[in-house]
């Protein structure tokens, strides 16, 4: 299939360790989709669903045991620990392929392996990069023909003696105490064996757009971020883009397909989404930051979306998604997940596929059961989605979920002290989670579990980022989670988050004033405007002016709290942490206590 020697030399190596019965490349037809989609069925790893009602739709159900990531069995294994840093967890390169080698070996006798060239990124594009994925499962190969762009042209484009990232993955027994996904950043390779869950065997994703790039990033100049990226268009028809990393289940993919509140609708502003989980950011000829999204589809969170939440998203599932994990409507065979309506069906079968009463009280979709749905259905999809060079910045937004301590959103004094605000990026543990409810965890610009190299390193670049971008985009932090004296959300969040993106956008334009406090530049409550905006925050209390102002706030008594946590979080990380950092956490302080 292609005439590139390393990458045929490298199938045949790992042809020699794994041992599959014949080997099948995918060249990005729709025929051999088809083909391959028929092959699942017949095997029962996919099942068809109502052509009429989800046309292109299939099902599939992981093992009971293989229903998310594993962060405790994700590895980045450099040479020197030193350089995966305290946040990662290690194991020695030689060690690490000696262990994988043993769970490899023979692991796909008597079935095929399939060979995926895929690109991250629009195909020739100076920013995209490739990969080539090997793996036992077609419901990998019908998953990455949706999240990336995949077949001949990408051999084309890796030419005859281009790089790729050399992929390997083997369902192989499903042993979730051998269940391993390890990263090897200096070979650019990436290896994982005993899943078949989405974000550790689609391996463009996580593995290779965070782990892997953000790696090749620091080494070349650019970042690879857990970032969404949207543009709001004026009624003036000009658009500017946002990029914003939250922790996981902070409601990215919603921010990243808002629908503007009725009142902003009418005057023609609208929101147009180019990516809801990564963005590749580097510096553009004009001196500015410019975004791309690498991938081509959206491995979205089912439960909780639904025609209010998250219109856009449920539009993009109506054809040719593959759902993982949901329910299984028997009467129709169409899905259901928990959030979706208020009619779950009578006649069902659960994410297990045992049958499922609704009235049980169990849930019938597992909580991250996923939709894997192509980009183009987005009712909102950028035009600039395709665009080879992508988008310039004109903010980034970092966010977490925090009960007290964030106001509804603030602006970074500069670019340092902003990536400072990235670094102490935390979220509070909510019921859903297991463990103790309000716990504080740390995660520096989401990227804790997906940063390929030393967390302070990490940091450094950024900062080395700001000095050489000369015309920087403003950083601020977002906090749609403020609960009032009686743990009720205060802030009504989805389409009514426009509100806080018009004042951004205004701050990026020198329009609007704001307030001055030790963490940085607040809204004047009257410069966020609430037009038309009705939510009632408990029963009989609708929000209110004086509501806007109580998450404005800035409690100095809960910053400084914070401070020691962060104290701790850097000294965990230890002397990589940059001293600019540093001495931004000391004038904090100092603001605090001034
Ligand atoms: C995701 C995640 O699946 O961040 O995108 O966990
Ligand atoms: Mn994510």
């Amino acid at each position: 299939m292609t005439q590139n020697p390393k990458i045929n030399a490298w199938i045949k190596e790992m042809a020699e360790l794994v041992n599959p019965a014949n080997i099948v490349w995918i060249d990005g037809s729709e025929e051999q989709a088809e083909l391959l989609r028929a092959e699942a069925c017949r095997t029962g790893e996919i099942f068809k669903l109502n052509q009429e009602k989800l046309p292109g739709c299939y099902l599939h159900r992981t093992a009971v045991n293989d229903v998310a990531r594993v962060e405790n069995r994700t590895f980045i294994c450099t040479t020197k620990k030193e350089d995966a840093g305290p946040t990662n967890n290690w194991m020695d390169p030689q060690e690490c392929y000696a262990m994988m080698k043993k769970l490899f070996r023979n692991s796909y006798t008597g079935k095929t392996m399939y060979v995926i060239p895929y690109s991250m990124g629009v195909i020739g594009s100076e920013f995209s990069k490739y990969g080539i994925e090997l793996t036992d499962s077609i419901y990998v190969v019908l998953n990455m023909l949706i999240m990336t762009r995949v077949g001949t042209k990408v051999l084309e484009a890796i030419g005859p003696d281009g790089d790729f990232v050399k992929g390997l993955h083997a369902k192989a027994d499903m042993d979730e105490n051998n269940r391993y996904i390890v990263h090897f950043p200096e070979d650019n390779t990436i290896w994982s064996v005993n899943s078949g869950y989405g974000g550790n065997v689609l391996l463009g994703k996580k593995c290779f757009a965070l782990r892997i790039a953000s790696y090749l990033g620091r080494n070349e100049g650019w970042m690879a971020e857990h970032m969404l990226i949207l543009g709001i268009e004026n009624p003036q028809g000009e658009v500017k883009y946002i990029a914003a990393a939250f922790p996981s289940a902070c409601g990215k993919t919603n921010l990243a397909m808002l629908i503007p509140p009725e009142y902003y609708r009418k005057q023609g502003y609208k929101v147009w989404c180019v990516g809801d989980d990564i963005a590749w950011i580097r510096k553009g000829p004009d001196g500015r930051l410019w975004a791309m999204n690498p991938e081509n589809g959206f491995f979205g969170v089912a439960p909780g979306t639904n025609e209010k939440s998250n219109p856009n998203a449920l539009a993009t599932t109506r054809s040719n998604t593959i759902f993982t994990n949901v329910v299984l409507n028997l009467d129709d065979n169409t899905v259901w997940w928990e959030g979706l309506d208020k009619n779950p069906p009578k006649n069902a079968l659960n994410w297990k596929g045992e049958k499922w009463d609704p009235a049980s009280g169990e849930k019938g979709a597992h909580p991250n059961s996923r939709f894997t749905a192509p980009a183009i259905n987005c009712p909102c999809i950028s035009k600039e989605f395709n665009n080879p060079n992508g988008v310039p910045l004109s903010a980034i937004i970092f966010g977490g979920r925090r009960a007290k301590t964030a106001p509804l959103v603030y602006q970074s004094f500069n670019w340092e002290h902003g990536t400072f605000v990235g670094s102490i990026m935390a979220s509070e543990t909510t019921a859903a989670a297991t463990g103790a409810v309000g716990v504080v965890r740390r995660d520096p610009m989401a990227m804790l579990p997906f940063c390929g190299y030393n967390m302070g390193h990490y940091f450094q670049h950024w900062l080395n980022m700001g000095k050489v971008v000369t015309n920087q985009p403003k950083i601020f932090h977002v906090n749609w989670f403020r609960t009032n004296e009686n743990g009720k959300f205060v802030w009504p969040g989805f389409g009514e988050n426009f509100r806080v993106l018009e004042w951004i956008i205004k701050r990026c334009e020198d329009k609007v004033d704001a307030v001055e406090t030790p963490i940085g530049y607040v809204p004047k409550p009257e410069d966020i405007n609430l037009t038309g905006l009705e939510y009632e925050i408990e029963p009989g209390h609708m929000f209110a002016f004086e509501d806007l102002k109580s998450i404005l706030t800035v409690e100095k008594e809960y910053w400084l709290e914070d401070v020691k946590g962060i104290k701790e979080f850097y000294d965990m990380i230890g002397d990589t942490v940059p001293a600019e950092l540093r001495s931004q956490l000391a004038a904090l302080e100092a603001r605090l206590t001034k």
